[in-house]
């Protein structure tokens, strides 16, 4: 059987699992620190485990379960079973990929139904250990799939990506500078710049730290050397005089991944908004203070699947405020990519693949708003 038809049958399968229950999903997404901490326990008291534990410090794999438990709860909230195969696949395959043997997995996942068992409410429990059981019964299957290569990059790179990329792995920022510079060189080559030449470049950055070839570090600083890269051309490129509304630019509480909603922030500025970039890991109760004037747009970004809860407080949060009646949100980043309807369904107003869609939105109501008011 291929790979894609192995998926495809995993995929099948997953998503005929039984629906969990609100208050089952509500009851294990309370309860993620109580089951990571047991999980912790039981993996380090796991003997068969001890050549593999060392080979991963104890500080990731707290971290590691931590995310299990959250992500899971985000996949039981919104009954994301797609999410959930596809992201296993890239489990298997990244830990692996770092000295992790594959026994690992059902050990981990043992833990987790073994804790869900004792911390959840039985009937909670009995609506949520389907989906533990699809893991360990699909434990072989993981396996063999994460084998397969990972996907290669989004979209054409630019015929800027190669030097670049290059250079990002070389660690060598004065490449990067000189080459942002010869790359960008007025505002119109800005666009294809990020999103032909920086995002295929960290999204290929992303695979090789996923398959083991390069180490944290180097992603570190590659991540790094875009920001100070973007900051130039921010300074030479960007900066400019408002001419439209107000927008809000922000990661959700939680999540670190900048690069894509400050390349929202540059580009909405760049035409003309008047842009708050908030940055990374935004808490919820700091919104209220971002938006005050009310903007005309608030444009939230998350790349973690297990941040799409958050994602959904800080809409509710927005709705709830009689004072931003009027403000539009969008939201954007890699935990929305191929679910059409998870924007509508967490109370976003739309969904943008990229930074530049979120211009071309952004600018559409605009329009439309300034053609209500005349
Ligand atoms: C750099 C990086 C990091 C850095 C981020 C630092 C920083 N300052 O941003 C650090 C080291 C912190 C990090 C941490 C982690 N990371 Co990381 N990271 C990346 C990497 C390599 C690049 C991200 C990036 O900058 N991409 C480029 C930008 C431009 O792309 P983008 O964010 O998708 O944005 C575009 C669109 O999505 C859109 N967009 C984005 N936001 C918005 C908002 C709106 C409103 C709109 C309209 C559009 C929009 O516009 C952008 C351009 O058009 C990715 C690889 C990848 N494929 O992206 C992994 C990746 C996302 N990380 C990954 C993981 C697993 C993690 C960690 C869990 C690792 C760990 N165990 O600790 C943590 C989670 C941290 C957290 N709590 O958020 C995985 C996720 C895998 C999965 N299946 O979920 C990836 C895919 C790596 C991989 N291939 O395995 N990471």
């Amino acid at each position: 059987m291929t790979a894609g038809s192995e998926l495809d049958r995993l995929l099948d399968e997953a998503t005929a699992l039984p629906a969990v229950p609100a208050a089952a999903a509500a009851a294990y997404a309370s309860r993620c620190e109580r089951l990571a901490e047991q999980v912790d326990k039981r993996i380090e008291a796991h003997l068969g485990l001890r050549e593999a534990l060392s080979r991963v410090p104890a500080e990731v794999r707290r971290v590691n379960h931590r995310n299990h438990a959250r992500f899971m709860a985000s996949v039981l909230t919104l009954g994301a079973w797609e999410v959930m195969v596809r992201t296993v696949v890239w489990v298997y395959r990244s830990y692996q990929a770092r000295g992790l043997p594959a026994d690992y997995f059902p050990c981990v996942v043992e833990s987790f139904l073994e804790a869900v068992q004792s911390e959840l409410p039985p009937d909670a429990a009995a609506a949520v250990a389907p989906a533990y059981r699809f893991l360990r019964k699909h434990h072989s299957d993981f396996v063999a799939l994460a084998a397969s290569s990972s996907p290669p990059p989004r979209g054409t790179p630019s015929p800027w990506y190669d030097r670049f990329l290059s250079a990002l792995l070389r660690s060598d920022m004065p490449a990067v500078l000189s080459l942002a510079r010869e790359a960008v060189t007025d505002r119109t080559a800005v666009v294809p710049f990020y999103l032909e030449t920086i995002g295929p470049a960290m999204e290929e950055v992303g695979r090789l730290w996923e398959t083991g070839r390069i180490s944290t570090a180097q992603e570190h600083i590659a991540t790094a050397m875009v920001g100070r890269a973007m900051a130039a051309l921010y300074e030479r490129h960007i900066l400019g005089t408002p001419r439209r509304g107000r927008a809000v630019v922000a990661c959700a509480t939680g999540e670190f991944h900048e690069l894509g909603a400050r390349m929202v922030a540059d580009l909405l500025e760049m035409d003309g908004w008047d842009v708050r970039y908030a940055g990374a890991d935004v808490p919820v109760e700091n919104f209220h203070l971002l938006c005050s004037p009310p903007p005309f747009l608030v444009a939230l970004s998350a790349s973690m699947y297990f941040h799409v809860p958050r994602v959904r407080d800080i809409i509710a949060a927005l709705r709830s405020d009689p004072t931003l009646a009027g403000t539009r949100i969008i939201v954007g980043g890699r935990a929305f990519s191929d679910q059409p309807e998870l924007p509508r369904r967490i109370g976003a107003d739309a969904w943008g693949a990229s930074a530049e869609d979120a211009v071309r939105l952004a600018r559409s109501w605009w329009e439309e708003a300034q053609a209500g008011a005349r």
